[in-house]
């Protein structure tokens, strides 16, 4: 009796840490495509086509010979503008931004949403916003850690060329391994 119900709280604490766990909803996210499994291979494709919410983590330990170097999941999980043209917002200087983040299952951790230019990786403007702790375990989840709003600062011509430049959503559970990205493409 006891051992059923131990294995049975294992399985359960096995499958939490194993599924998923946040996405941006709003406004249109990248999501996978053609491009995407053309750079990192069938299998991580397959995983991140079947659950949209898992982390960047998972993604690596399915790395095999189908991967390529331009499959970058420490950007956007990898996913990529090319699949996701029609997604592509408008955001003007200094336009305040409504986010809404899903979240399948929190893990503690840090968040933040930046402005990210997707072609050197690197952050032209932000965060945003910063959130830590975020999407804790131990307390119920803020409001406001999943319905915000960002203003996009000017960002002079850097952003002027569709898939350049993304609002990047950014979460990192340090305690159990586990980094979560959710991108939107946009210019200015
Ligand atoms: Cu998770």
């Amino acid at each position: 009796m006891y051992a059923k119900l131990i294995s049975f709280m294992t399985a359960a604490s096995l499958a939490s840490s194993t599924l998923a766990h946040g996405v941006i909803s709003s406004p249109p996210r990248r999501l996978p495509g053609a491009a995407f499994e053309a750079a990192c291979g069938s299998q991580v494709y397959s995983i991140v086509d079947s659950d949209q919410f898992g982390n960047q983590q998972q993604e690596e330990q399915n790395f095999n010979s189908e991967t390529t170097s331009a499959c970058q999941v420490y950007l956007c999980k990898g996913l990529l503008y090319a699949d996701n043209e029609s997604n592509l917002q408008k955001f003007s200087a200094n336009q305040v931004v409504p986010i809404e983040i899903d979240i399948e299952a929190p893990h503690t951790g840090v968040a933040n949403v930046s402005v990210v230019d997707t072609t050197t990786n690197t952050v032209l403007a932000g965060p945003l916003i910063y959130f830590n702790p975020a999407y804790s375990v131990s307390t119920p989840i803020p409001a406001n850690q999943t319905s915000f709003s960002v203003t996009v600062p000017d960002l002079g011509s850097s952003c002027s060329t569709a898939g350049v430049c993304v609002l990047q959503w950014w979460w990192d559970a340090r305690s159990i391994d586990q980094t979560y990205m959710s991108c939107v493409d946009f210019t200015q």
